[in-house]
């Protein structure tokens, strides 16, 4: 059998350049119903090797997304790309190329585009990275502190959902456990099951709480519709409940925690005059405070877990809201216990929870990087607008480099970043940008060079994830279009071209690499105590299922059974409810233990008629990608990606389900096409990502046409501790559109003239 497999599923080959969801895939993806047809889409694709003309004839860049393009061969392109490294190399030094190239790319292990990327800069002398993701990147650094654990070792310890699904009896979820992101995991995934683990909860008639202002946040349970932003109020009015009933496990805080006499300090308002209680956070989270105290009373009556998604933190203080909860599970004391305690990410992708063994397979040797320098991955505009200023980050003062060339391969900085209107500001100031994919993303667009890199589906790869226990042999489905080469090749030839050939590929194709990296797949299957067939078998037969790969886990348990003897990497070695070295650093955006602090924007300061902006993950794609393909077409509203509101919040403004609405507040606008959904708060509306940015100027106005609600967001860092995105954080408002519709413009290439000329 012949098999592919993406960030959203494994699929068989059916012989006839489809593919279909694997038998025993319990519930495929709809994603990969778009998939097939999306790379056959000529006109999203990139056929051949461009430079942008303004570009060539020496324009500063202000042109970008605004330009034309000339077809080069690959020789030249070679050539062009390796000249402008080795120019901007010597005339500004390695820390003037920014390669962090964020980004999920695809699932493949050896074509994965960032190690390929890398690998070749850093044989190049190296680049300006990037630290963190966009998807979390305020608990990976908060987590060290407070729990002394990356948020990576966390979640390969994370407490297994089958556990919840079997022994607890009381789900406190906030932000919602949703089978619409779990559809996703990073690297691939065979299996998706978060849907049954609650389902066999829920039929145990455990009590589920969706704390969400979505009520299709979790698919079943008891809706409690949040005010957005407002988690760490309710949060710690929970604690202070729990606290002033006398239930707080005091022996369980003693012995694995730090700080909690200073929190509860905090909690009794005797630093600031307000205790933290029902009646306070009641005005806040829109929770009634009858309920929170009944919440308090039940979170210590009943087996309870405490589970906050990864989303949640992506938003203003975004550090609080995971700390707050993590503090409230040590007050009640179940951490370590079957099903109980506090998660963080279940649903947010198919793997967090996953009762499987993590086993850490071969991946392409990157090298070493020579330059130290980094930016936290979301201050990519900030570093493009101020060169050299200063800002903090996780207990350092830093300073922004002065970046001259960017390559980009794998990632939509155009789809991932917030407040697009002044990332296209600052994405004008490199001499030289160079954008390597398979689609004519909104990226690809403001590019000097764009060369075309192959899709997963047109390459022969493997599939291993270290969460997953079925590996694949990924077989080549579809022809590749036009001139477009795979990363390797593409950086084989600019390695060539700056005579880093060998060093580059090591004396290896493809072919050679990917059988490479299958031998010592099998090195490491040995030491963990199963053996993998042999490459030609391998290939042959498709796939291989881990033996005995359940495995389930209790998050702590080795601390929680001997806290002296297996101490926590913190500074007290327990977990820190009140930190010392984070109270040092004085950060008013995030003190040294859970606390409230207003978001910038929120409800609570809105303005008559302001809504909430929720901008999650789309239901019909993963982010960007697939967006030209049917599945998320033909969810499309007009062509304009569909925002959500309740009838109700609708009928007020006199809009009708099918309209086309404008979306806008201060930052930028926004076409997108009305749907209803009475499971949100009427005072928030839902447009997903990754509608492919489509700015034009319509009568003086900078519209994005399309529905991306990046055009929306703020551009800010989450606290000066992790930098962190925030796009959960944004208010906006909305009316009828009622001029003439814009046709887009991202359903067709750029213009392209065919002449070869350099
Ligand atoms: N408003 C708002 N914004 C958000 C979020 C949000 O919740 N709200 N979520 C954020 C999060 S969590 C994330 S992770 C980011 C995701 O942001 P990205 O990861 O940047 O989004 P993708 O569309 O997956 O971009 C991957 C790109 O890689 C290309 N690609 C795929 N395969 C290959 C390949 O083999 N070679 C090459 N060269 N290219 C390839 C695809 O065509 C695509 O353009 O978005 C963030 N942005
Ligand atoms: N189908 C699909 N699945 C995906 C992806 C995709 O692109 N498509 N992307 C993957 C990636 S990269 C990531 S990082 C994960 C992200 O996974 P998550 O972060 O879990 O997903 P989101 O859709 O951003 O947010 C989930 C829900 O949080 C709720 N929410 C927002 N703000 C608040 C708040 O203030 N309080 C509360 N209580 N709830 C709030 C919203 O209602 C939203 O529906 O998803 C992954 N899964
Ligand atoms: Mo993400």
């Amino acid at each position: 059998m012949a098999f592919t497999a993406s960030h959203w599923g494994a699929y068989e080959l059916d012989g006839s350049g489809g593919i279909r969801p694997l038998p025993d895939d319990p519930a495929p993806s709809r994603i990969g119903r778009g998939w097939v047809s999306a790379a056959r889409d000529a006109s999203s694709r990139i056929m051949a090797p461009v430079a942008r003309k303004g570009w060539l004839a020496g324009d500063a860049g202000g042109k970008r997304g605004d330009d034309g393009y000339v077809e080069l061969d690959w020789s030249e392109a070679f050539k062009l790309v390796a000249r402008e490294i080795e120019r901007v190399r010597k005339e500004h030094g390695n820390d003037a190329i920014f390669g962090g190239s964020y980004g999920w790319a695809s699932a493949g292990r050896f074509h994965h585009a960032q190690s390929q990327l890398r690998r070749l800069l850093n044989l190049a002398g190296g680049h300006v990275g990037s630290r963190e993701t966009y998807s979390h990147a305020a608990a990976e650094v908060l987590f060290p502190h407070v729990i002394g654990l990356t948020n990576r070792a966390f979640q390969d310890q994370m407490t297994s959902l089958d556990l919840v699904a079997e022994h607890c009896d009381y789900l406190l979820s906030l932000g919602g456990i949703s089978e619409r992101t779990a559809q996703i995991a990073s690297s691939g995934v065979a299996r998706h099951d978060v849907g049954g683990a609650l389902r066999r909860l829920i039929a145990r008639d455990a009590e589920v709480l969706n704390v969400s202002p979505r009520g299709t946040d979790l698919n079943g349970g008891t809706w409690l519709p949040v005010r957005p932003g407002a988690d760490a109020a309710l949060l710690l009015a929970l604690t202070y409940e729990v606290a002033m009933a006398g239930a707080a496990n005091e022996d369980f805080l003693a012995r694995y925690t730090s700080g909690w006499p200073e929190w509860r300090s905090y909690l009794e308002g005797r630093s600031d005059g307000i205790a933290k209680s029902a009646d306070w956070a009641a005005g806040l989270c829109d929770i009634p405070s009858d309920q929170i105290r009944e919440m308090s009373r039940n979170l210590v009556r009943k087996r309870s877990m405490i589970a906050v998604n990864w989303g949640l933190q992506r938003a203003d203080h975004g550090e609080q809201v995971l700390w707050a909860a993590l503090g409230l599970a040590c007050v009640v004391g179940q951490i370590g216990r079957p099903g109980t305690g506090f998660a963080f990410g279940y649903g947010s992708t198919a793997h967090v929870g996953r009762a499987t063994r993590v086993i850490d397979w071969p991946s392409v040797p990157q090298g070493r990087n020579p330059i130290s320098d980094f930016i936290p991955v979301s201050r990519i505009a900030d570093m493009l607008l101020c060169p050299g200023a200063a800002y903090r980050y996780n207990g350092e003062v830093r300073r922004y480099p002065d970046i001259r060339l960017i390559y980009w391969c794998g990632g939509n900085p155009f789809h991932h970043h917030q407040d697009l209107n002044r990332l296209n500001a600052a994405w004008k100031r490199p001499e030289t940008i160079i954008v390597q994919d398979h689609s004519w993303t909104a990226t690809a667009r403001r590019a000097d060079i764009v060369l075309p890199a192959t899709s997963p589906l047109e390459r022969a790869d493997l599939m291993m994830n270290r969460r997953d226990p079925s590996l694949f042999y990924m077989s080549p489905v579809l022809d590749a279009p036009g001139r477009a080469r795979d990363d390797f090749d593409i950086f084989r030839g600019i390695a060539a071209a700056m005579g880093l050939e060998e060093a580059f590929t090591g004396g290896r194709d493809a072919g050679g690499w990917i059988r490479t990296l299958w031998e010592n797949a099998r090195e490491v299957a040995r030491a963990a105590g199963f053996s993998l067939p042999d490459f030609a078998r391998f290939a042959e037969v498709g796939r291989f299922d881990v033996p005995d790969a359940k495995e389930v886990r209790i998050a702590f348990e080795a601390f929680m059974e001997n806290p002296e003897g297996a101490p926590l990497a913190t500074e007290t070695g327990k977990i820190t409810l009140h930190n010392e070295t984070l109270a040092s650093l004085e950060l008013a955006s995030c003190p040294g233990h859970p606390c409230w602090i207003e978001p910038i924007e929120s409800l609570l300061s809105a303005k008559p008629n302001e809504l909430h902006l929720i901008s999650g993950q789309p239901d019909t794609r993963l982010h960007g990608q697939n967006d030209r393909g049917p599945e998320a077409l033909a969810d499309k509203i007009n062509g304009r990606e569909a925002a959500c509101l309740n009838p109700h919040a609708a009928a007020r403004r006199g809009l009708a389900e099918g309209d086309v609405i404008r979306i806008w507040n201060s930052r930028g606008a926004c076409l997108a096409g009305l749907r209803f959904d009475p499971l949100l708060r009427p005072d928030c509306i839902a447009l997903p990502t990754g509608a492919w940015f489509d700015p034009q100027i319509i009568d003086g106005e900078a519209l994005d046409v399309h529905g991306n609600p990046n055009v929306l967001t703020i551009d800010q860092g989450c606290s000066e501790l992790s930098q962190g995105n925030i796009a959960h954080t944004a208010l906006v408002r909305v009316e009828k559109w009622t001029r003439a519709l814009p046709p887009l413009t991202v359903d067709r290439p750029p213009d392209i003239q065919r002449k070869v000329e350099v």
